[in-house]
């Protein structure tokens, strides 16, 4: 689909065409194989080359660029910027493509700018735990040059294979282990980017305390690549714990994966690291897509993953059994498992973070991403689908295939994931603005740590389509 099948949404004509010569001109700043070129005379890209920069990870938005550049340095992209400034040229900055909210695509003819050539380590005291990367640095990348080090990045999800320092920043990620090493806002010290008039902003402060003038750099982290493009950044990194142990248990009810975060809290206090829960749908789909089997031997309604970190391993086994008691003599678990080896651990770990993947596979997927105070986390699923399943669209052979809930309990955000068969109007007028009245209602939040998503939202200035409604 083009924008012509959405009359609503329009390409901002201030914004100007790309011509041969402009890319002429980025050839004079970037080296030949830094450009994916479909404009040119002598363009070398066809389609297929563009094409998975245009469409994003869900395969739900795509846009028309016909120019991808790659720069290599913070001053390539100054001068890309000042001249696409200069230019009226429309820009979108992209990392690893991993976002769910379609926000690293473009929505019409922008000029890709995807930061994956800027990828070295800049520095790393292992007094401090700092570390300075450049912003197109996959995360797994530096995790894996960090333990290396005897550190850790304080931040981890299922994407970690593709997405970027960069990409994790400008998304305001939160991920797996919120809970324990806490938000991007206070483990970042500074970042390095570069504005849109191709101003470079150096606020790469390695300092840990820094009251002098205004905390600038905070305006970047969740920006979404719309104040400027992030370069590089100076982020503190927690020591590699010593003992890692994972559990993973089988609830009857959601009143129960709240009592367990209670106990988990009460017991293991400083050492747990990660409180993430799924229902059952959520993971009879992961299993099914991943190949796993289920770990316990019957089916629960609820499934909670509890990870303990800390420096030592006979203090925190001691905990682990002073919680495992708690939680099976108040039958507040039906039946549990420890990771008995890192195999193992892995393993549990992969049910929880197969689920995105998992929810993708049947066509299309609706995603909702939301805050809500604990005690009516999880109605909103029950709710929602409940009214799916009234309006006869669940099922076998029906759009959609189910209702899946899972996500954070430990910060309180819930993931949503409807995977259908193809994208269908009537399902999307079922869940909107339903589901968002329902949460203003129970005063949640409509984004939690993924953005709102482009579609209903102004992205860069102009609104984007859902692109293939019907077609998928
Ligand atoms: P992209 O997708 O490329 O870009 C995302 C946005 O940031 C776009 O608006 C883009 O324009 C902008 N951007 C990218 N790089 C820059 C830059 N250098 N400067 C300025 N703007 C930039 N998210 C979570 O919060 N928690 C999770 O647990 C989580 N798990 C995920 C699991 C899976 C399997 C997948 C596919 C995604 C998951 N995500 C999660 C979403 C996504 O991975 C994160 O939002 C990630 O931080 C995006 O990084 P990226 O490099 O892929 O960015
Ligand atoms: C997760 O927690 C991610 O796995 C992705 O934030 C959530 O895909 C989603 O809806
Ligand atoms: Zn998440």
């Amino acid at each position: 689909l083009t924008s012509q099948s959405y009359p609503e949404i329009k390409r901002n004509p201030n914004f100007a065409l790309i011509t041969g010569q402009d890319v002429s001109h980025f050839g004079t700043i970037l080296s030949r194989n830094s450009i994916i070129d479909g404009i040119s005379p002598e363009n070398n890209a066809s389609e297929e080359d563009l094409a998975p920069f245009n469409v994003d990870w869900m395969n739900k938005y795509r846009g028309q660029s016909q120019l991808v550049l790659k720069p290599k340095s913070t001053s390539e992209i100054s001068k890309i910027l000042s001249y696409c400034n200069f230019r009226k040229l429309a820009v979108v900055p992209q990392g690893g493509n991993t976002g769910l909210v379609g926000g690293s695509v473009p929505v019409f003819d922008e000029i890709i700018l995807n930061l994956s050539s800027m990828n070295s380590i800049r520095s790393f005291d292992p007094v401090s735990g700092t570390l300075v990367c450049d912003a197109g640095c996959i995360l797994e990348v530096v995790d894996n040059y960090l333990a290396e080090r005897g550190h850790i990045f304080p931040l981890d999800l299922g994407a970690k294979g593709s997405c970027h320092i960069g990409g994790n920043v400008a998304t305001n990620a939160g991920g797996l282990r919120l809970l324990r090493y806490g938000s991007l806002h206070g483990t970042i010290l500074g970042l390095e980017a570069v504005l849109a008039d191709g101003t470079i902003m150096d606020a790469l402060s390695i300092l840990r305390k820094d009251n002098t003038g205004l905390d600038l750099k905070q305006l970047l982290i969740g920006s979404e690549g719309t104040i400027g493009v992030i370069t590089a950044v100076s982020i503190l990194c927690p020591r590699k714990p010593k003992a890692t142990n994972v559990a993973f248990f089988g609830l009857p009810s959601y009143s129960h994966v709240r009592k367990a975060f209670i106990s988990a809290k009460e017991h293991l206090s400083e050492i747990l690291s990660a409180f993430e829960f799924m229902d059952s749908a959520a993971q009879k789909l992961s299993c099914h897509h991943s190949g796993t089997r289920q770990v316990l031997e019957q089916d629960h309604p609820f499934y909670v993953l509890i990870e303990t970190q800390g420096s030592n391993e006979t203090h925190d086994s001691e905990k682990l059994e002073a919680f495992l008691e708690n939680v099976m003599s108040l039958q507040i678990v039906s039946d549990g498992v420890l990771a008995q080896d890192e195999s193992q651990l892995k393993s549990l770990w992969k049910l929880r973070e197969f689920i995105p993947e998992a929810c993708s596979k049947s066509g299309g997927v609706y995603k909702y991403d939301v805050s809500l105070p604990l005690d009516c986390l999880y109605d909103l699923v029950t709710e929602l689908k409940n009214r799916l399943v009234d309006a006869g669209v669940v099922g076998e052979n029906k759009t959609v295939v189910d209702v899946m809930g899972y996500g954070h309990i430990g910060d309180g955000n819930l993931h949503i994931n409807i995977p259908v068969r193809h994208y269908s109007k009537e399902v999307a007028s079922l869940l909107e603005p339903w589901i968002f009245e329902w949460i203003g209602l129970h005063n949640g939040s409509i984004s939690a740590e993924h953005e709102h998503d482009q579609a209903n939202e102004g992205h860069k200035g102009s609104l984007r389509p859902q692109w293939n409604f019907e077609s998928v």
